[in-house]
């Protein structure tokens, strides 16, 4: 039987376990990102993990989404960022570079290798065949030590893509196709393995933006091959040496295969306020547009921005219409400045942003009330653009600048001719902006700024537990809606104490008091709890309320593994409709939980009715342990 290429590529790493479809694995980790945002309490974790020197081939840190100065807080964190990775030996990526996954991909991805980064949307790098997974940053610290990376062996899914795109139709409606057919649950436990025909007319930059929004899916991570256009994206990026031809075997097995004619495709939009919401563009056609932005570690790469100059050149932006551009990288942003693409947006009345995230994670750039925001970017949970009642559409840059021209949703392809766009064969490179860290670096002094407070662990976890049922939510529940983001309290990310007074707050402002006064308690939730980002703040400031345990139909991969990693015990209702059983501001006991997590079944008492009930622990032997300790840091110390 031959093999695909998501297991090559984890067999090539394997150095726990064995491929076999929900068995527990553990991979070598070649290169970990981090990014600002996360990063500060990954490399506290590694500080405290206590390794002299990263032990991967290549460790990044970026600075890319709390660029915002609004106080010292995030500068402060800059300079921590700065100094700790010149003395563990990482390379550090300065604000104004850019986007990690974008940068990542351009700089430093390679086809065949593994990629562990502290952001969801690491998968990114599967556009370049590599197997590249989001995790919480506790789990990319310990790979930094040179730890391995564990995960359950998901089933692979084969996306046979047949036919050409037409013109206007984008490698953006590829993934909401995805996401139109499979939903933002549809992926958990899968891998996607993109193939067929179809594979070599995408870009590699194209093929990430389809990889970078998988994360949307739920899935572990997507891959393409790595074939003659990966080949010729490196030798552009002046990196060709790195290149290896990586594809499946002829007669590679797959759980499940689809199909998707690229021909077929038609421009897409995903309607407020899930990426999953998706229609065809004609659909709406005519809907008033208040907001473009454009930007993102989704589309934002060179031939987005050169085709978003192609629309705009000699043209105005729409009167109604406030228009943003966020170029993916320094690489790119120089690019089109010095191809003067970038006097045509800014001549239309585009308002140009710095090379980071900026509005995606609502720093800065919060649509006005009511208001209809058309956006490149991957997700559109409610309030994450800093407005509560926001209305965000998600769709390709063509779609957006189109409409920001009309001031409608349009379908583009009415608009004329599609921009023509030569494929560069040699990007600027220059990396004066990425910092090598120094052969020797123990002697670097570590700057730390008074915003900057240790990281919170707990205690061993105790036989049985009781407390209140803080709060009930239902399906879907996003880690924008546990911990939100956004400029105000994404300065907080490095002070746990702080930062938890937060959450939870756009669902009921009422939680951290509440969670505070009770000392603790359980949260009950839906199917799929927790998608979304990778923060694990969504776990550990919950943790620092007291939060024990928390109780849903089921969970979304990230934030699964992050509950374990702080010690909260995540448990499945084995009968669905237990949910309607359980009440907010009901008394509630677990009990036989030493024994109960290994068995994989503890019981519940409902103190409040009297009803008892069983539910389910999904867990491996290494994660009862780590639960059992308190959590992965005291478990990894303990070793
Ligand atoms: C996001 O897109 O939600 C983020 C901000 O990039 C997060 C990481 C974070 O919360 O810092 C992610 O995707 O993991
Ligand atoms: Fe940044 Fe948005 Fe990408 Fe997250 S999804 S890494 S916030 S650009």
């Amino acid at each position: 039987m031959g093999q695909n290429l998501v297991y090559k590529i984890l067999g090539e790493h394997l150095v726990e376990g064995e491929l076999s479809v929900g068995k527990e694995i553990g991979i070598r980790i070649d290169q970990t990102l981090t990014q600002d945002a996360t990063g500060t309490m990954a490399f506290l974790q590694f500080e405290a993990i206590g390794i002299d020197r990263v032990r991967t081939r290549r460790s990044v840190s970026y600075v890319d989404h709390n660029t915002l100065q609004t106080s010292f807080e995030n500068p402060d964190d800059h300079r921590y960022l700065q100094s700790v990775a010149a003395r563990y030996g990482v390379y550090f990526s300065r604000p104004g570079n850019g986007i990690c996954h974008q940068v990542h991909l351009e700089r430093f991805a390679e086809p065949g290798l593994t990629l562990l980064g502290s952001d969801s949307h690491t998968p990114t790098g599967g556009g370049m065949g590599m197997i590249a997974i989001g995790a919480g940053g506790l789990d990319v610290a310990v790979a930094m030590g040179g730890g391995a990376y564990y995960l359950n062996v998901p089933k692979v899914m084969k996306v046979n893509l047949t036919g050409r795109l037409d013109p206007w139709v984008t490698a953006k409606d590829v993934i909401l196709e995805m996401l139109r057919r499979l939903t933002v649950k549809g992926g958990v436990g899968w891998i996607v393995e993109y193939g067929g025909p179809g594979v070599a007319t995408l870009t590699v930059p194209e093929r990430a933006t389809v990889t970078n929004m998988g994360a949307e899916l739920g899935v572990t991570t997507s891959v393409f091959p790595a074939d003659e256009q990966t080949r010729h994206y490196l030798i552009a990026q002046g990196r060709g040496d790195v290149w290896r031809e990586l594809v499946p075997d002829p007669d590679a097995e797959y759980d499940q295969v689809i199909d998707i004619d690229l021909g077929e495709l038609e421009p897409l939009i995903a309607q407020p306020s899930m990426p999953d919401r998706v229609v065809p563009v004609r659909a709406l056609e005519g809907l008033k547009v208040d907001q473009v932005c454009i930007g993102s570690c989704t589309n934002s790469s060179y031939m987005d921005l050169k085709r978003t100059a192609g629309i705009l050149k000699g043209k105005t932006v729409h009167p109604r219409v406030s228009m943003t551009l966020s170029p993916g990288s320094k690489q790119v942003f120089e690019m089109i400045a010095r191809e003067g693409d970038l006097a045509d947006i800014i001549a239309a009345g585009a308002r140009i942003l710095e090379s980071a995230c900026g509005p995606c994670i609502g720093m800065g750039q919060a649509p006005a009330t009511g208001a209809i925001s058309l956006r490149t970017f991957n997700r559109n949970f409610a309030g994450r653009s800093g407005n509560r009642d926001d209305k965000v559409y998600l769709c390709s840059p063509e779609v957006a600048a189109v409409a920001a021209i009309t001031g409608e949703l349009t379908d583009p392809r009415k608009f004329g001719d599609h921009p023509p766009v030569e494929f560069p064969e040699r990007f600027i490179i220059n990396d004066d902006m990425i910092i090598t860290p120094p052969e020797e670096g123990s002697e670097v002094e570590i700057i730390r700024g008074p915003n900057i407070k240790p990281v919170p662990t707990k205690d061993p976890l105790p036989d049985a537990f009781e407390g209140e049922l803080l709060l009930k939510v239902g399906d879907n529940i996003t880690t924008d809606h546990i911990m939100p983001a956004g400029a105000k309290i994404l300065p907080l990310r490095s002070n746990i104490p702080a930062i938890s007074d937060h959450v939870f707050v756009s669902v009921d402002e009422t939680f951290p008091s509440r969670a505070r006064a009770a000392g603790g308690g359980f949260v009950v939730g839906g199917v799929n709890y927790g998608q979304g980002s990778s923060r694990e703040h969504a776990a550990l400031a919950p943790m620092y309320l007291g939060v024990k345990a928390v109780i849903v139909k089921n969970f979304a991969r990230i934030h699964y593994a992050n509950l374990i990693n702080f010690g909260i015990v995540p448990l499945e209702l084995s009968d669905p409709a237990d949910y309607d059983r359980l009440n907010q501001g009901d008394r509630l006991k677990v009990s036989g939980l030493l024994d109960g997590l290994e068995r994989g079944e503890v019981e519940l008492e409902n103190l409040t009715s009297g009803v008892k009930f069983k539910l389910v622990a999904r867990l491996t032997t290494r994660q009862v342990k780590i639960l059992k300790a308190g959590g992965l840091l005291p478990f990894t110390r303990g070793r």
